[in-house]
């Protein structure tokens, strides 16, 4: 395989809104990731993923995008953006951009235009169906609950919305669209960027006659088009947000021989708290087993014809450390778990602003807390069904997407830093105690595990190349794996709970104990005592 600097990268994606505030109107901004910059050069990083900073009515906090070559006002200004890039750039960041395609803002001029009627210029750049029956055209949903059909009284016709109906999908199917979208990526490009990260780009071979979203059958020609028309013959990294992939359908995005991607987020592992066939808050226990498979089979099987992403984290999902550490009495070890386990493994890290920090999930009490258009459609959705508010709440605290969104903790002043305004979405009052200026005064803090496991990547091709072979027959809670490279041997050993468990598969003396969250003695490490919650890598 040919290498490429994404290869051996770690990304950390930026959530705007949350992350610093620059002028006091308690809402993140480009000039506020600016200032901090140099915190991630500290960390070690090789390019941010910037989530959409784009002009928006923020019906869905940027992902609802009304002009792509502008920026948010909240946000700044587009020489703001050159600026950050530069800065970047200077600190050896590349700066990825959020791509948003599937849909568009209704507040988008193409769509305001295609609103004005049937015979307008820009009409068909959206997915137009006749009522059928005085109804919705068909049965798809939107992921925000409800129909994903909107209905527009002037033409007498529905739009289609897979999001919320602010977020009308774009019509790949029309030439001019995917036209219009490689200019804008061009224009991107140009800046300077260091590549894209593709928003719910397996739902853009839609046919929504027959109800297919995801994987459509048109999906990777249209890819493949992207990729010659756009960055293609440039030196970027492309990540795609998949929902539905297996395996085999990630070798399609990524296999380099096919000129796609250069990798996607799976999300198998993610969904393994979930019951099978229900929605993301009908939650069922995780099962290690589970985990263990699913990972090792995502490790095992791209070979040389794709790459793997690696995270826990995101801006929709609730924080790792809360979800399956422990975010009381074990939150320090649980966060450095979760964070060499995963990265020691082959694939490209993604670090989700806070959590190289251990920032936590913020519980609420009341719907009037919540901001996510997500869990306020599900609210009422579940209300109307007869759910009750407890356990409607309750989902939202241990799904909702605001958890992972509350501002980032950069010291124990007032709002932890992020504004000297009303901060947009609660401050964690756990501030105080969790935040970047204590994690960088404490030598033993998760920020130190994150920067080691990075440097770690850097000076070792072992992390980045060496084949992976999962460990059997461990205590179910005990997540091990040997990584190999010319000649080299490395085992990763993690005990996913919150008691003590074992290892006795060690029939060589280890040379040396290269990271761990506990204090560790190499001569002792013949059948090992874990630690509630410990991880460990040696060198064989
Ligand atoms: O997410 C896709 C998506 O399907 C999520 O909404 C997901 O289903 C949900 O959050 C479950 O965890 C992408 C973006 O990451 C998300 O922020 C956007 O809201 C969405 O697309 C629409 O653009
Ligand atoms: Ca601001």
């Amino acid at each position: 395989m040919e290498r490429k600097w994404w290869h051996s990268s770690v990304i950390y994606q930026i959530y705007p809104r949350s992350f610093q505030d620059s002028n006091g109107d308690g809402i993140g901004d480009l000039r506020g990731i600016i200032s901090r910059l140099d915190y991630l050069e500290k960390l070690g990083i090789d390019a941010i993923w910037l989530s959409p900073v784009y002009k928006s009515p923020n019906d869905d906090n940027g992902y609802d995008i009304s002009d792509y070559q502008d920026i948010m006002d909240e946000f700044g200004t587009i020489e703001d953006m050159d600026e950050l890039i530069v800065e970047a750039s200077k600190r050896s960041i590349k700066i990825i951009m959020d791509l948003v395609v599937n849909h568009t803002s209704d507040e988008h001029k193409w769509f305001i235009e295609a609103k004005k009627g049937k015979d307008n210029a820009y009409r068909d750049y959206y997915i137009w169906r006749d009522p059928v029956d005085g109804d919705v055209p068909n049965g798809l949903r939107s992921t925000f609950s409800g129909s994903a059909w909107e209905y527009d009284e002037a033409s007498g016709q529905y739009y289609l919305h897979l999001f919320s109906k602010k977020q009308p999908d774009l019509n790949f199917e029309n030439e001019e669209v995917r036209k219009e979208i490689y200019d804008m990526m061009n224009f991107w490009l140009d800046k300077g960027i260091g590549g894209f990260r593709m928003d719910v780009i397996d739902l853009i071979g839609k046919v929504p006659d027959q109800e297919i979203t995801g994987n459509g059958p048109k999906l990777h020609e249209y890819l493949q088009e992207m990729n010659r028309k756009t960055f293609g013959n440039r030196d970027v990294l492309t990540v795609g947000e998949t929902w539905g992939a297996t395996p085999e359908i990630a070798k399609l995005y990524s296999d380099p021989k096919r000129n796609e991607l250069s990798m996607v987020f799976q999300f198998e592992h993610i969904g393994l708290d979930e019951q099978a066939g229900k929605e993301k808050w009908d939650l069922q226990a995780l099962s290690i087993g589970r985990l263990k498979e699913v990972l090792s089979k995502w490790q095992t099987s791209l070979g040389n014809e794709g790459w793997n992403s690696l995270f826990w984290n995101n801006h929709d999902l609730p924080r790792i450390v809360s979800r399956w550490g422990n975010d009381e009495e074990y939150r320090t070890e649980s966060a450095k778990m979760f964070g060499i386990l995963l990265h020691l493994m082959k694939g490209t890290p993604y670090i989700y602003q806070g959590e190289e920090i251990g920032m936590t999930n913020y519980p609420i009490n009341d719907i009037s807390e919540v901001e996510d258009i997500e869990s306020i459609n599900m609210y009422h959705e579940r209300l109307e069904k007869g759910y009750s508010k407890e356990n409607i709440i309750e989902s939202i605290n241990a799904k909702g997407r605001d958890n992972a969104r509350t501002p980032m903790q950069w010291d124990d002043s007032e709002n932890g830093g992020f504004t000297t305004g009303l901060p947009w979405l609660h401050v964690n009052p756990n501030y105080q105690k969790i935040n970047v200026k204590q994690s960088l005064e404490d030598p033993n803090s998760i920020f130190y595990t994150y920067q080691r496991l990075i440097q770690l990547r850097k000076e070792n091709p072992i992390v980045v190349w060496g084949d992976f072979e999962l460990v059997d027959n461990t205590p179910e809670e005990v997540f091990a794996y040997y990584r190999r490279y010319e000649g080299e041997t490395w085992l990763v050993i993690a005990n996913i709970s919150e008691h003590s468990s074992h290892f006795s598969h060690l029939d060589v003396e280890p040379a040396e104990v290269i990271i761990s969250n506990y204090q560790r003695n190499n001569a002792r490490l013949k059948d090992i005592e874990l630690q509630p919650y410990e991880a460990l890598v040696v060198r064989m």
